[in-house]
């Protein structure tokens, strides 16, 4: 299918600023290159004019929660004007509160379509604080929560009603960094956690196919692409590093089967942060990944 950029320049959500550089960075990294020599048609529409960061302290739990409500509804928008259009949405970030905005528009068409949605959410964080539990107050650490209902009105409502989508339709690869309330949310919502003893135990092989289990012809797959999932060695520039994360072999195949599997349809690609990089290179790592997303292979395979 053919498929659109859209930038995101912001770090509202974040809690570093430079995630609002993620777009140029991977465009001068050659996502659009790269994607068009594998033969896809690609479009960028530039990017978002939302509102800047204004740096502050954070208000009853949430920091800057305007201007997050308001690049989202952005976002929402943007994808869901590509998603009616029969193209593909990438979602250039940005900070991870956006996936918020852009899974609540597939969210919304797939209901339109009649369409199961599955969401991988490969993070090392689980993103499902709220604001009784945050302990920092950036809701780059909400927007899963957010997605199932739990938080303020303005985010859990952002598509008209909530929740946006059911716990059980977003598998979580890569978790290796959950706070202590958050832990209990998680639990009590039952949501799908592959974390890393987890991938440790069983590897990476069979915990792709437990995550794409079920996935039919009628399908929307959803790929939230948090960069801090990958190994701190292999990709310095995000804002909350964590150490213990997939290394390059292991990021290659969760791409290369979920490009095997023909069923991904959107893309988000967040929390870049060139500022704390080396020469780009976890922005050439995110290129590097998505050609295999978009199946470039070594061999031929059947
Ligand atoms: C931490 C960090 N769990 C928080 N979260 C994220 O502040 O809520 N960092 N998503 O990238
Ligand atoms: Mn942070
Ligand atoms: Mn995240
Ligand atoms: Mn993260």
């Amino acid at each position: 299918p053919p498929v659109s950029l859209i930038g995101a320049p912001t770090d509202v959500g974040a809690g570093h600023r430079g995630a609002r550089l993620g777009p140029e960075a991977l465009r001068i990294a050659g996502l659009g290159e790269a994607l068009s020599a594998r033969g896809v048609d690609v479009v960028d529409r530039g990017n978002l004019d939302g509102p800047r960061n204004p740096w502050q302290k954070p208000v009853e739990g949430y920091r800057h929660l305007p201007e997050v409500v308001a690049w989202n509804r952005l976002v929402m928008d943007a994808v869901g004007a590509e998603l009616k259009g029969g193209r593909m949405p990438i979602l250039l970030g940005g900070d991870h509160c956006l996936g918020l905005g852009s899974i609540t528009a597939v969210a919304r068409h797939c209901r339109d379509t009649g369409k199961q949605l599955r969401v991988l959410w490969l993070d090392a964080h689980a993103d499902f604080n709220t604001s009784q539990v945050t302990p920092s107050g950036n809701i780059h650490g909400m927007p899963v929560s957010c997605l199932c209902g739990l938080g303020p009105e303005p985010l859990t409502h952002l598509g008209g009603s909530a929740p946006a989508m059911r716990a059980d339709e977003i598998r979580q690869i890569g978790i290796r960094s959950v706070d202590p309330g958050e832990k209990q949310l998680i639990q009590q919502h039952g949501l799908d956690v592959y974390d890393m003893r987890y991938i440790d135990e069983i590897g990476m092989r069979r915990v792709m196919e437990e995550a794409l289990e079920g996935l039919d012809e009628n399908t929307h797959l959803h790929v939230s692409f948090d960069v801090d999932f990958l190994d701190p060695s292999i990709a310095p520039g995000v804002g909350t590093t964590v150490p213990g994360g997939p290394n390059y072999r292991e990021a290659q195949l969760v791409m290369e089967m979920i490009a095997d599997s023909g069923r991904l349809a959107s893309l988000d690609i967040v929390e870049l942060n060139p500022i704390l990089d080396k020469r780009n290179r976890t922005a050439k790592l995110a290129v590097d990944l998505v050609e295999s997303l978009f199946g470039k292979s070594t061999l031929m395979r059947e």
